[in-house]
């Protein structure tokens, strides 16, 4: 199960309808399955952020395209509209109550958490966590309470802690840093903006994955 999500980590979209500029999150999405991502959070948050039923709807779509891949569909935050759609899983971060907790009502299905240094690391792997988001890497003006940066140092810290659960490097990572974030330990990228805000997705997706699979040892031309 763990090698299994190791894969699934190697590129992780995270999106939504705020973080698509004109284009519908939809194509964007579509685009992005086809470069290559092996796994979605849908996101949904900021200025102009959907509610209520719209929210529904647009996690109801991602959610269909996705398994139309045979990606899995993760919800950020939200644990009624993760139940109500059947979605596949949950990513939280440290603010948004008790992992324990979550971890009960998500049995069976993914469970992702954000943390930022080895203490918030081996709390998650204690609570049960799937697989730990690590960041932000880099500065990064998509989020806007941002934490320290610290690098892909903290990734070489929380292995050297002796943490193995699937690890996601996020904030700030493009093409050309996805290779430092894998070689410090991460088991892939996890983006927004770096594909959400390219002209062309499907490249953009292909690109990234390329730079994490060839650090990995596994990369196909
Ligand atoms: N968590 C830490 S940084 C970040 C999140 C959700 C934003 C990542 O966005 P981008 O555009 O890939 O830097
Ligand atoms: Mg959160």
């Amino acid at each position: 199960m763990e090698n299994k999500l190791k894969d699934l980590l190697r590129l992780y979209l995270v999106m939504g309808s705020t973080n698509c500029r004109e284009n519908d999150p939809l194509t964007v999405l579509d685009a992005a399955l086809k470069g290559g991502v092996s796994l979605f959070q849908y996101r949904e948050k900021g200025n102009g952020s959907k509610s209520g039923q719209e929210k529904i709807m647009l996690g109801q779509a991602l959610m269909n395209r996705c398994r139309s891949y045979g990606v899995p569909f993760v919800v950020n935050d939200d644990v009624e509209l993760a139940l109500n759609l059947g979605a596949d899983g949950l990513h939280i971060g440290q603010e948004d109550g008790s992992i324990t907790k979550t971890r009960e009502k998500f049995a069976g299905k993914l469970l992702g958490v954000s943390v930022h240094n080895v203490q918030e690391a081996e709390e998650a792997v204690k609570c049960g966590a799937d697989y730990l988001g690590v960041g932000p890497m880099y500065f990064t003006s998509t989020k806007t309470d941002l934490h320290e940066v610290k690098g892909p140092d903290v990734i070489k810290e929380i292995r050297a802690a002796g943490i193995t659960l699937p690890i996601v490097g996020i904030g700030g990572i493009d093409k050309e840093r996805a290779a430092c974030v894998v070689e410090a330990g991460a088991d892939g990228v996890a983006v927004i903006s770096a594909i959400s805000q390219d002209p062309y997705p499907t490249d953009a997706a292909r690109e990234l994955l390329y730079a994490v699979e060839k650090v990995l040892h596994v990369a196909k031309k």
